[in-house]
């Protein structure tokens, strides 16, 4: 017999495959869902569905409450690239600005105050993989597939790919995967450091309990780490630690810094605010 959480799951998954909506968004407790819909065409990136995505942020931005948003596709795919049908009569205008529009995105996941995370049960590739790298943790289930085929098209990544594949895996592995186009397995993604875990069971499930570890730390203290990893991956070490030092010193200026370790003083769960 399904519990309650499975019959919850089932009816959302019943509502996938119902609604027309592009993108689906539910909040689950302080996690915000956000579910790419277009399993037809394996959630392929059109204008529509990255404007639906913006959408999605904003309401995650404006609630005070959430910690976290998980970003998934429905049916067998994550998303399979950008809309190859949309994009094929583009002009060099027209790209740029499709590209620009999905570079806004990724940016905007990625500076995200919130942890976000992708769950990918199958394929992420090009605008996908894309979409999956500018979230802080990727998770990825059994039949998760990676690559960047763009070169298979004439074209090349153009929502941030070139520029996060290589700082996630380097450059050799990068170029080994940006001009081959080659689509890699669960496995070796986790081997290469592009995938944060691999998952043996439902990919959205590890991915709530994922949300739910983060929901209980401290928001700023999640906020300003974020920023710390994002904001200064790519600086020289000496500026990095800089910066690491102002948002340490960020932290003792909050009451969560202060709840944090009376709580662990007094041998209590924290109760953090967010302030
Ligand atoms: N776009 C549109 N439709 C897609 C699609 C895509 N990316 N991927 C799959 N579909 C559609 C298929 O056309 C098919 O539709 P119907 O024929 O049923 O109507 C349906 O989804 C199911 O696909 P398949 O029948 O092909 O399914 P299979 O399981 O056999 O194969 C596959 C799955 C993922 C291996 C295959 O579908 C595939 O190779 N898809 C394309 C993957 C790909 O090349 N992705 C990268 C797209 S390029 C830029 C901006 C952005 C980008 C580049 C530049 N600038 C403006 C500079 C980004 C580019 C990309 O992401």
């Amino acid at each position: 017999m399904a519990g309650q959480e499975e019959w919850a799951w089932i009816l959302y998954l019943w509502g996938c495959l119902m609604s027309d909506a592009v993108v689906l968004h539910e909040k689950l407790g302080s996690t915000h869902l956000l579910t790419i819909n277009r399993p037809k065409a394996l959630n392929a990136l059109n204008a529509e569905v990255i404007a639906a995505l913006d959408a999605g942020l904003d309401l995650v931005e404006a609630d005070p409450d959430a910690r976290a948003l998980i970003l998934t596709g429905a049916g067998k795919a994550f998303v399979a690239g950008a809309d190859i049908a949309q994009m094929r009569d583009l002009t060099p205008d027209q790209a740029e600005a499709f590209a620009a529009q999905g570079q806004r995105l990724a940016d905007r996941m990625a500076a995200m105050s919130v942890a976000t995370i992708a769950a990918v049960g199958g394929f992420a590739l090009g605008g996908g993989c894309e979409l999956a790298m500018a979230c802080d943790i990727l998770l990825g289930g059994e039949a998760a597939k990676f690559g960047q085929p763009e070169v298979n098209l004439g074209v090349i990544p153009g929502f941030g790919g070139t520029q996060r594949l290589v700082r996630r895996v380097g450059l050799s592995v990068a170029l080994d995967l940006c001009l081959t186009g080659r689509i890699i397995d669960a496995d070796e993604a986790l081997r290469i450091g592009l995938l944060s875990r691999k998952v043996s069971g439902d990919v959205l499930e590890a991915a709530r309990g994922v949300a739910d570890e983060i929901a209980v730390k401290g928001p700023v203290a999640i906020r300003l780490c974020k920023r710390a990893l994002h904001e200064n991956a790519d600086s020289p070490l000496a500026s990095g630690l800089a910066a690491e030092r102002k948002l340490f010193a960020a932290c003792f200026e909050t009451s969560d810094q202060k709840e944090g370790m009376a709580a662990f003083l007094e041998r209590r769960k924290a109760n953090f605010t967010g302030r």
